[in-house]
């Protein structure tokens, strides 16, 4: 929306201002997104394998790093994640997560989509079950997954399939830029979008032209209600975020160039942001004893203090209730007990925006092992950072 002021109008300005209502149909809620290959944010590395978080009217940070999606898969980095869901649950923050790989690794499957469950990741509904819904009798990838609250469940696969019942723009075959939907308990999933459908809510929505291709990322409204997509062409908005109301419209956030990216920025997973927690994250996966290493913690109340501590291994649940992530998630043992005695000097403070670092001293004794981090406020914020894992070397 654009208003002009004739200059007889001017004085006034400041006071009208003060009445207007917000441009358009700006949105105020977050995202979580995934990149398709590795960028940076004001110079800061963000890399595929890790899931950002979007607010209006700030740069794209690491919400929660591999260093941490990797205590749920055995202490072993992920690769590119390539669809991101948070169902919005109460209790501890990974419960409210599902996920979808690029390719095969650690005994799943690209086309699975998993959850974090009982200390790790297990497969919520695998690459099979998508195989009989959608008649595809091949392997598929999942690239795109919405899980609304009855179950139903909106998907995209990361190519062209062959279906042996569907047909998009072809027949006899899924587009990977369809939009299919699986009613919770039906026999078959349906295309409620084809590829074309979709690149016309794209050409509505960004008044162009292009086709849109591979569909890679779709999430729910909870303002509106609509699906929200995000597509791979053009370039230039392949970063932004793209409602089916109206035939295809935009959001009023969220768009490319809202997110900071250095580079391309292209998205490959999103879904609007239920869980909210401070997010701790370290700056190497692997430090060398003796070394200095530098922790972070971003997205927490300003000026709030954070005490750093450390342990060998995830406990089986929440040791201390806490806000955020939900509480302290050590093991208690040795680790955890001298860092609590060091206490002092582990304390992370945050400024104003929210964000503060701590760099510390890894003991030239240790190793080769594996930490677990996380960050607690036992203060009147009483919060709590995600956990994540940090190896030590020789
Ligand atoms: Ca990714
Ligand atoms: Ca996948
Ligand atoms: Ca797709």
């Amino acid at each position: 929306m654009h208003h002009s002021f004739t200059a007889a109008s001017t004085l006034v300005v400041g006071a009208a201002a003060l009445f207007l209502t917000p441009t358009s149909s700006a949105q105020t809620f977050d995202v979580y997104v995934s990149l398709s290959s590795d960028d940076t944010v004001a110079g800061a590395t963000v890399r595929d394998e890790d899931i950002l978080v979007h607010s209006d009217g700030e740069v794209a940070r690491v919400a929660l790093p591999s260093e941490a999606l990797a205590l749920w898969a055995g202490n072993a980095m992920l690769g590119d994640i390539d669809a991101f869901h948070d169902h919005g649950l109460a209790g501890p923050a990974p419960d409210s997560f599902y996920l979808s790989l690029l390719s095969n690794e650690h005994g799943f499957q690209d086309g699975d989509v998993l959850r974090f469950e009982n200390g790790t990741l297990s497969v919520f509904i695998p690459e099979a079950a998508f195989g009989v819904v959608t008649g595809v009798d091949a392997d598929l990838d999942v690239d795109a997954f919405q899980l609304d609250a009855d179950g139903t469940v909106y998907f995209s696969l990361a190519e062209d399939e062959t279906s042996t019942f569907l047909s998009g723009d072809t027949a006899g075959t899924i587009g990977d830029g369809d939009i299919l939907c699986w009613v919770a308990g039906a026999n078959a999933a349906t295309i409620i979008f084809t590829e074309s459908e979709v690149t016309a809510m794209v050409n509505q929505a960004l008044g162009n032209a292009t086709a849109s291709g591979d569909t890679k990322g779709l999430a729910r409204d909870p303002e509106t209600g609509a699906l929200l997509f995000c597509v791979q062409s053009p370039s230039s908005d392949d970063g932004t975020v793209i409602s089916t109301a109206n035939g295809g419209s935009l959001i009023g956030a969220h768009e490319e160039a809202d997110f900071g990216f250095d580079g391309g920025g292209e998205l490959d997973a999103l879904t609007v942001k239920r869980t909210s927690y401070p997010t701790l994250a370290v700056e190497v996966s692997t430090v060398t004893a003796g070394d200095d290493v530098t922790v972070e913690v971003t997205g927490a109340p300003s000026n709030s203090a954070f005490l750093l501590v450390a342990s060998t291994a995830l406990s089986t649940g929440v040791t201390i209730p806490l806000g955020g992530w939900g509480g302290l998630v050590l093991v208690d043992d040795a680790v955890l007990t001298a860092t609590l005695v060091a206490a002092p000097y582990l304390i992370i403070v945050t400024d104003a925006l929210g964000r503060g670092t701590l760099t510390t001293n890894v003991p030239a004794t240790l190793g080769p092992t594996e930490w677990v981090l996380q960050a607690i406020a036992p203060g009147p914020h009483l919060t709590s950072t995600n956990p994540l894992l940090l190896g030590v070397e020789q």
